[in-house]
């Protein structure tokens, strides 16, 4: 069994989705083996997104993800961070593939309601950076 992380963001906790989402999350297979819902200041943000310093949408990405409660889930399932991005689609919600959770809500490229981890930039980092070990179920 692997693991990934998926943050439910600031916009879609205020439209009131995280349920809609996390049905879509647990449909797919997934098991949820933790959950915090957090507001994260945005030295939080920064150094969450610091792979990201330098592009010309990080202040943005920095003011956005720290602007409300976010919901951070570590899933677990066999191959979960592929298969966590391929549920969760493309980027940008208008490019993304039909019945995606980001086509399905997503606004614009920003505003597109989930991060997940990528599976080639360590998604245990991301885990690490909301849970510590002791807080994770294990199934
Ligand atoms: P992903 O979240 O699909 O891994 P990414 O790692 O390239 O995408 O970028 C991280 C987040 O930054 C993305 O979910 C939304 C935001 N973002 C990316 N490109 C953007 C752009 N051109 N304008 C505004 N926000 C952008
Ligand atoms: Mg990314």
């Amino acid at each position: 069994m692997d693991r990934t992380l998926l943050i439910i963001k600031p916009d879609a906790v205020k439209r009131n989705l995280t349920g809609n989402i996390l049905k879509h999350i647990v449909d797919a297979g997934f098991k949820i083996t933790g959950m915090k819902m957090i507001w994260p200041d945005k030295e939080m943000g920064g150094k969450f997104y610091e792979i990201h310093k330098g592009k010309d949408f990080y202040s943005w990405l920095v003011e956005f993800i720290s602007s409300g409660p976010i919901v951070a889930c570590c899933l677990q399932s066999p191959d979960a961070p592929k298969k966590l991005r391929e549920v969760v689609g493309a980027t940008d919600p208008k490019k993304t593939a039909p019945g995606t959770i980001r086509n399905l809500y997503g606004t614009s490229v920003g505003e597109n309601v989930v991060h997940a981890s990528a599976p080639d930039e360590n998604p245990q980092r991301e885990i690490d950076f909301f849970f510590s070990e002791k807080e994770l179920f294990k199934y």
